[in-house]
């Protein structure tokens, strides 16, 4: 013990009662700063006598290690203190459940076509894609459409500032045909020379565009067309095949069909198909849900096949409304808007 003690403990009892690393910092000064009392102390030696300055020295030196020393421990005490103070603010509760992302599902006009693709699957059609930018041949000369047709016309579809191998207009299809054209094309190619084909049994379903645009029309709009030609292939296969996609379709065996006379180029006699339903919100009211008819021998031969011998029947239908009247959907821009309110309903 020195006369030094007393400035030791005053030390401890400031530096304790500094809450902050800056006020630590302050006190610090007052000790071990220019003209703290260690320094103060330290200029004192040099008044002293040689043989007394030594001893003094070292006490001095003594005192400021215990400084530095309570200096050093309030240090780390505070910056643990501050550690755990923050530790403690930002402590995470692994108990929480997760922030889930958003479950994403399918457009409903995806889940109408899925179900389409299954249910001809099951009975047994070949599901095809193709080009959505055609030919003119396979759009419509390989579909009987004349010349000077309307539907070739500018205000009716989409042409491409290009034109094919045969001179004609490249085009956004106006309805899925050209595929199918294609698709029998390919089949018959295979099995050319062959004393028998297979029958082509084949849905289509795609995107497809027109120049129209209201409530009920979209420039883009999706389509499936079915064929099924063979050596043996008539009206009543296409009339039971039609029976019990729409059964599958609409999930009910409520429900009657009705084959109205029409017109296509591509088929010959050709029916629009209405179904009425037996129950339910749509109950009593003719729909008209597809067209259809026995494919032109004309379209037979654009095929690769001898409309003599392989004669069958095609079918489309609008994929956007036969969502609509499954899923009891009035407006058909709803499919395009992108409203996740809309679409939300559909997961
Ligand atoms: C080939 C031969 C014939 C496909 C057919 C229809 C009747 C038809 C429309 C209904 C409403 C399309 O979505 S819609 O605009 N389609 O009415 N489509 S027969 O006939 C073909 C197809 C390919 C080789």
């Amino acid at each position: 013990m020195n006369d030094l003690a007393p400035l030791v403990q005053d030390a401890e009892a400031d530096f304790a009662a500094a809450a902050l690393p800056a006020e630590l910092e302050d006190a610090k000064a007052r000790y071990l700063g220019k003209s703290g009392r260690i320094t103060e102390q330290l200029k004192a030696l040099g008044a002293l006598a040689p043989d007394e300055k030594k001893a003094r020295g070292a006490q001095i030196n003594a005192a400021k290690q215990q400084v530095e020393a309570l200096l050093n421990a309030r240090r780390a005490a505070l910056a643990q203190a501050e550690l755990d103070a923050q530790l403690k603010a930002e402590a995470l509760d692994v108990t929480l459940p997760g922030r889930r992302r958003g479950t994403g599902g399918l457009h409903p006009i995806t889940r109408a076509r899925m179900r389409i693709e299954e249910i001809f699957g099951s009975m047994g059609f070949d599901v095809a894609d193709g080009p959505e930018i055609e030919t003119d041949w396979y759009s419509f000369t390989a579909l009987n459409n004349p010349e000077n047709h309307p539907a070739r016309s500018m205000q009716d579809t989409f042409y491409v500032d290009l034109k094919d191998a045969d001179g004609g207009w490249l085009n956004l299809r106006p309805h899925t045909s050209p595929m199918q054209v294609r698709y029998a094309r390919a089949h018959a190619a295979r099995h050319a020379g062959a004393a028998t084909m297979p029958d082509i049994r084949v849905i289509v379903p795609g995107r497809t565009y027109r120049v129209d645009s209201d409530a009920t029309h979209s420039p883009m709009f999706h389509q499936v067309e079915g064929l099924w030609i063979g050596e043996n292939v008539s009206f009543k296969d296409l009339k039971s095949l039609y029976l019990n996609f729409v059964q599958a379709y609409f999930e009910t065996t409520d429900v009657e069909l009705r084959f109205r006379p029409s017109y296509f180029p591509f088929t010959e006699p050709s029916a629009e198909i209405d179904v009425r339903f037996g129950s339910g919100p749509l109950e009593g009211r003719w729909l008209e849900i597809s067209g259809s008819g026995q494919v032109h021998p004309q379209v037979v031969r654009n095929m690769g096949l001898d409309p003599e011998r392989y004669i069958g029947f095609a079918f489309g239908s609008g994929i956007d409304r036969l969502a609509m009247l499954r899923y009891g959907i009035s407006d058909l821009r709803l499919f395009f808007e992108g409203d996740l309110r809309f679409l939300a309903q559909f997961v």
